[in-house]
């Protein structure tokens, strides 16, 4: 698959008992992992008001997650805001917002850093063959950087994906990954139906890690890609369990100053560090078997 594989996905809640549901399915526990995410954008927030997700998973790499390219498109150019879509198909992108997303995941440097130029309109240098030099190249900064626990599980050619992020919020998801924009909808059908089954009413849109991350310690940045129609303004979720307060560093701080850019919109870089509340600065990521 030249341009990595296609992810359709949709968040839920889980409760104590999805992992029973889960298994009552026939599902199967593929593992544990613990890992952290480090996000990156332009000083301006470029990539992310474009939907385009570049992170540095430690243990695993660098992944470019974006909307899908127009099937045949392989053009570059600088793209709009996904004006609310989150990488759904424009059929299924009418109001509200979809509880279900579509999104590509690049992990070949060249992809990457193919794309990145693309949004950001520059021509890529030689240096730039690693993702490394592109980052530096293209002045882009670490935004946001949090570690997950997750518990995954397997059913049929499913993955459902159990989180729970080190700022103090958990999310689950069901995902399934296809090659084509055409398997996109029979996948799209078979992920809510098991989200269905997990107990999860079709209308109700769960955030992801990233877009309460942002609310809660990125309020600018969020507010700007609300702006953008790149986040659809989800309410903050209530306060989760015992961690419900976040790791000390974050809630003690609160957001860092902002830096405000003349004439341009906020900058939201240059935050505290996330992390240390679940003991995820050990081994970046760290598998076990069920
Ligand atoms: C695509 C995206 C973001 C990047 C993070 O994606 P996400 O799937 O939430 O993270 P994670 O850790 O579960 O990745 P995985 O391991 O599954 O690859 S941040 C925001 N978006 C867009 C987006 C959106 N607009 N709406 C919803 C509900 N989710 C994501």
């Amino acid at each position: 698959m030249p341009w990595g594989s296609i992810e359709v996905e949709a968040k839920f809640t889980a409760g104590p008992d999805t992992e029973a549901r889960l298994a009552a399915l026939g599902a199967a526990l593929a593992g544990s992992s613990s890992f952290r995410d480090l996000y990156y954008d332009t000083p301006d927030l470029r990539l992310t008001r474009a939907d385009h997700w570049l992170r540095l998973r430690q243990g695993a790499g660098w992944e470019l997650k974006c909307p899908p390219l127009p099937p045949g498109g392989a053009a570059l150019a600088p793209q709009p805001p996904a004006g609310g879509t989150g990488g759904v198909p424009e059929a299924a992108a009418q109001e509200p917002p979809a509880v279900a997303t579509t999104y590509q995941e690049l992990t070949s440097p060249r992809a990457i850093v193919g794309r990145l130029c693309g949004v950001l309109g520059v021509a890529p240098a030689p240096a730039w063959d690693q993702v490394p030099g592109a980052v530096a190249g293209l002045g882009l900064q670490e935004f946001a950087s949090f570690g997950t626990r997750r518990r995954s599980y397997r059913l049929g050619g499913l993955r459902v994906d159990l989180d729970q992020a080190d700022f103090g919020y958990a999310v689950a998801e069901v995902e399934a990954l296809v090659a084509a924009q055409e398997e996109v909808p029979a996948a799209l059908e078979e992920v809510l139906q098991l989200r269905r089954a997990l107990g999860q009413d079709g209308a109700t849109r769960v955030p992801g890690k990233m877009s309460v991350y942002l609310q809660r310690h990125r309020p600018r940045h969020y507010q700007a890609l609300l702006r953008a129609g790149v986040l659809a303004g989800d309410p903050e979720p209530p306060p989760q369990g015992d961690d419900a307060a976040g790791p000390e560093t974050l809630e003690k701080r609160g957001p860092s100053p902002v830096m405000e850019l003349a004439g341009g919109p906020e900058s939201e870089m240059g935050h505290p560090r996330a992390g240390g509340g679940l003991g995820m600065d050990g081994p970046p990521l760290q598998h076990s078997a069920p």
